[in-house]
């Protein structure tokens, strides 16, 4: 199985990315945020809890997200492996996922972080706020919360899995095709 974890900042391009890479190497896509912008949409328990968070910018509890994902991987026993976009944020969210693969006896098998400065982030983020509707993608301060909340929670997980030998990092400034190309020629040399 080929299980990917996308990563990096909020704007990075790891939804963009993603749609790409599901069609070319055939795998699940599991965006945590889409998965929450669902439940919102569907006005369930889950999604009028994580809205009030996810508008201000924060993290959603790890408990939420891990239910999330180890459902989804259920759903999924045929795969041919997935992208996890926008999960694992937490160092105890990649302990989980780790636990969930392995009871599936399967791992991670890289981790694709991408590098982008904080000025062009809250560029994109911005711009796509004009036409998405994302209460989180229309506020500059709103923005840095998510930013500083990735810096404090999520950047750390590149220690975890570089000690795992899983690390690599792209440059994700440039072109959405250029980005593409740098990704695949990683992923085919796994
Ligand atoms: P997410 O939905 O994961 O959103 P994101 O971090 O903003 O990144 P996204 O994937 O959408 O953006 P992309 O870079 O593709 O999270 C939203 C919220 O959900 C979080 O703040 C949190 O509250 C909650 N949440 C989600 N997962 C969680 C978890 N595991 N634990 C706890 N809470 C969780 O694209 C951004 C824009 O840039 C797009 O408009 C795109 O077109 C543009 N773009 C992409 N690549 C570009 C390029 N190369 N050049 C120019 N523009 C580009």
């Amino acid at each position: 199985m080929l299980n990917l974890v996308l990563f990096g900042p909020p704007g990075a391009g790891k939804g963009t990315q993603s749609n790409r890479l599901i069609d070319k190497f055939n795998l699940v896509h599991l965006s945590t945020g889409d998965i929450l912008r669902g439940e919102i949409i569907a006005g369930t328990n889950l999604g009028m809890e994580a809205k009030a968070i996810m508008d201000r910018g924060d993290l959603v509890s790890d408990e939420i997200v891990i239910a999330m994902i180890s459902a989804k991987l259920d759903n999924n026993p045929n795969a041919n492996g997935f992208i996890f976009d926008g999960f694992p944020r937490t160092t105890a969210q990649a302990t989980a996922l780790d636990d969930l693969l392995e009871e599936k006896r399967t791992s991670i098998s890289a981790m694709l972080s991408l590098k982008v400065e904080d000025e062009e982030l809250i560029k994109r983020l911005l711009a796509r706020g004009e036409d998405s509707g994302r209460a989180d993608d229309q506020n500059k301060d709103i923005i840095t919360n998510r930013i500083n909340e990735y810096n404090n929670k999520t950047a750390p997980l590149k220690e975890f899995y570089a000690a795992q030998n899983k690390l690599s990092e792209i440059e994700g400034a440039g072109s959405i095709e250029d980005i593409a190309l740098k990704l695949n020629s990683v992923i085919d040399s796994i």
